[in-house]
C-alpha cells in the first residue's frame, strides 16, 4: 500500500525491506532541467551511450555527471545526498550514474539481479554499504515496465554462483566485459526459478510513482523490469552512492561506469541552488502501489 515515510522512518524502513520511498520528491523545474539533459544527451554517440540489441534505442546512458552540467549539479542535490548519507550513516561519493530509458514499445527488461553481484565481483567492492537512490525522470507505471523489487532479500547475501564464489574468496574479481553488465543479457542474474520462489515468499513490490519522485534501494536487493510495452517512456534515473570507507579493490571497468574519484560529496549550498534556479527539498506524493 502506499506509505510516505517520516524522514525518521525512511532507515528502518529501508534496512527491513531493502528499499524504501524517500519521504521528498524533487521539484518539477529540477525534474524538468534533468530531462532535458537527458533528450541531450540521447542523441550523441559515446559508449555511454548504450543502446538496445534488437531495436537501436537508446537504453541507457551512464556516467552523465562527468560530462553534463546538470547530472553532475543534480548527484550534489541535497536531499539525494542526505539521504544516502542517512542510510548509510557515512560521507559518500558518486560511485554510479545512470539513466535507464526504457523507450515507448522498445524498452526491453532487465532480468531479476542483484547490482552488488557486479561491484563485488568485478570492481572488488568490499560490503554492500552503498545505495542506488533512483529519481524518475518519467512517471512510473504499471504498464511502462517499473522497477520491480523482492523485499528482503537484500539479506540474502549474493545468490549468483561467481558471484557467491568470490565472495568467500574462491574466485578471481574483474574478468568480464562491462558490455554484459549493461545489456539484456546480464553477466550476473538470479536464477528465474530461484526467483519465483522468493517472490513466493517475500512477495514482489513495484517502483510506481509520478515525476520526480525519490526512492531507495539496497546493492543486494534482488530487482528486474519487464519489457515497455506501451506508449509512454519510462526514464529511470540511479545515482549510486557509496560510502567513501567502503573500499572498491580490483576497479577496471571504464570511469563512466565505475568512478574511482573517491572525494566525498559536498550537497548544494541554498545559494547554489538559488543561483541554479532550483528549489530545495520538497514534501513528495506517495507512490500508488508500492
Ligand atoms: O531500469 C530498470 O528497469 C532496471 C535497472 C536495473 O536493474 C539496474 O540498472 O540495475
Amino acid at each position: 500500500m502506499s506509505v510516505l515515510l517520516e524522514p525518521t522512518e525512511v532507515r528502518r524502513r529501508y534496512d527491513e525491506e531493502g528499499w524504501c520511498q524517500a519521504p521528498s520528491q524533487l521539484n518539477a523545474r529540477i525534474v524538468e532541467d534533468v530531462r532535458r539533459g537527458v533528450e541531450r544527451l540521447s542523441s550523441r554517440r559515446r559508449p555511454e551511450v548504450v543502446l538496445e540489441s534488437d531495436s537501436g534505442t537508446v537504453r541507457a546512458i551512464h556516467g552523465c555527471h562527468r560530462y553534463d552540467e546538470t547530472s553532475a549539479r543534480l548527484v550534489r542535490h541535497p536531499s539525494l545526498v542526505g539521504l544516502a548519507e542517512q542510510l548509510l550513516q557515512a560521507p559518500v561519493y558518486v560511485y554510479q550514474f545512470k539513466v535507464n530509458l526504457k523507450q515507448a514499445h522498445t524498452g526491453a527488461a532487465w532480468p531479476w539481479h542483484q547490482d552488488y553481484a557486479f561491484w563485488h565481483h568485478e570492481d572488488g567492492m568490499a560490503e554492500d554499504r552503498a545505495v542506488n537512490v533512483a529519481v524518475l525522470i518519467d512517471e512510473s507505471r504499471e504498464e511502462n515496465g517499473p522497477l520491480r523489487v523482492i523485499p528482503k532479500t537484500h539479506r540474502l547475501g549474493l545468490l549468483h554462483p561467481a558471484a557467491a564464489s568470490s565472495q568467500d574468496g574462491s574466485a578471481q574479481p574483474g574478468t568480464g566485459d562491462w558490455r554484459n553488465h549493461v545489456s539484456e543479457d546480464l553477466q550476473y542474474s538470479v536464477d528465474p526459478a530461484r526467483a519465483g520462489e522468493l517472490v513466493a515468499r517475500y512477495g514482489e513490490d513495484r517502483v510506481i510513482g509520478p515525476q520526480g519522485a525519490v526512492f531507495a534501494f539496497h546493492p543486494s536487493i534482488v530487482h528486474a523490469s519487464s519489457r515497455n510495452t506501451s506508449g509512454r517512456r519510462r526514464a529511470l534515473l540511479v545515482i549510486t552512492y557509496n560510502a567513501v570507507d567502503n573500499p572498491v579493490l580490483t576497479p577496471h571497468r571504464p570511469e563512466f561506469l565505475v568512478a574511482t574519484d573517491r572525494t566525498p560529496v559536498v550537497a548544494l549550498s541554498p545559494a547554489e541552488l538559488a543561483e541554479a534556479g532550483w528549489p530545495g527539498p520538497e514534501r513528495g506524493a506517495a507512490c500508488s502501489t508500492c
